[in-house]
């Protein structure tokens, strides 16, 4: 199984993902909110692209319907949640559609369309990821949303543990930026430790999100593997 890495959404090139399993990764936060809204029953995640095709989408969705996201970490004026995994229980999110919007990570898996599937990844799920990935027998990508265009710490290390469990269970064949991944990973094994060094981390303290950060980072607690098909998230 060959890997590679995109750094960031901005960096997404079709042929890159082509005949490719994609993986996407925003670790801080949005994959992470899709992962846990799915595991707490949520039906689908609709990720767009803008809040006004947020607000367009929603409106025409009949059932149950929850407006997610954020612009510059913040909850959307108007929109029943934020960018906080913390807030999806099950409580509220069962049985709903997830319409969601987000700076990078939204972007990043409308980007991936075209791959032969688009998983939504995050250090909560990995090794189910991985295992999936191994039952599509297709060479991988992940694609890292990072922060603004921008390679991202926090998305790469998470990479390098995705790459670390699927050694584990298979032979890969690495490019030089996944090998940098899994070195960076393997070497700081505790993803909290590293990824304090990311940039998108200030952020997430200077809004006071410490237990977001904290949840964020905690290893393989979820085991549903999410996946982008024809316009929703779901769990196949
Ligand atoms: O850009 C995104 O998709 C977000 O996850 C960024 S934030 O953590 O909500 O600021
Ligand atoms: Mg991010």
């Amino acid at each position: 199984m060959k890997i590679d890495i995109i750094i960031s959404a901005d960096d997404i090139k079709k042929d890159k993902v082509l005949h490719k399993s994609a993986v996407v990764i925003d670790m801080l936060r949005a994959t992470s909110v899709i992962t846990t809204a799915m595991n707490n029953g949520c039906k689908r995640v609709i990720p767009v692209l803008t809040i006004d095709e947020a607000l367009e989408t929603a409106k025409n969705i009949k059932e149950d319907v929850i407006l997610g996201g954020e612009r510059k970490g913040l909850k959307i004026d108007g929109f029943d949640f934020s960018n906080s995994p913390l807030e999806y229980s099950r409580d509220v999110i069962e049985r709903k559609t997830l319409v969601m919007t987000t700076t990078n990570g939204t972007k990043a898996i409308r980007g991936s369309i075209g791959a032969n599937n688009v998983l939504v990844g995050s250090v909560l799920n990995a090794s189910a990821v991985a295992e999936r990935l191994i039952e599509l027998k297709n060479d991988v990508v992940i694609v890292n949303a990072g922060t603004y265009g921008q390679f991202s710490i926090d998305d790469f290390i998470c990479s390098g543990y995705i790459i670390s469990c699927l050694k584990e269970m298979t032979a890969v064949e690495l490019s030089d930026v996944a090998i940098t991944a899994n070195y960076v990973y393997e070497n700081n094994k505790d993803i909290k430790s590293f990824a304090k060094f990311a940039k998108h981390y200030k952020r997430i303290m200077e809004l006071n999100l410490e237990e977001d950060f904290e949840y964020c980072c905690k290893k393989d607690i979820i085991k549903v593997v999410p996946e982008f098909i024809n316009g929703e998230i779901v769990i196949r």
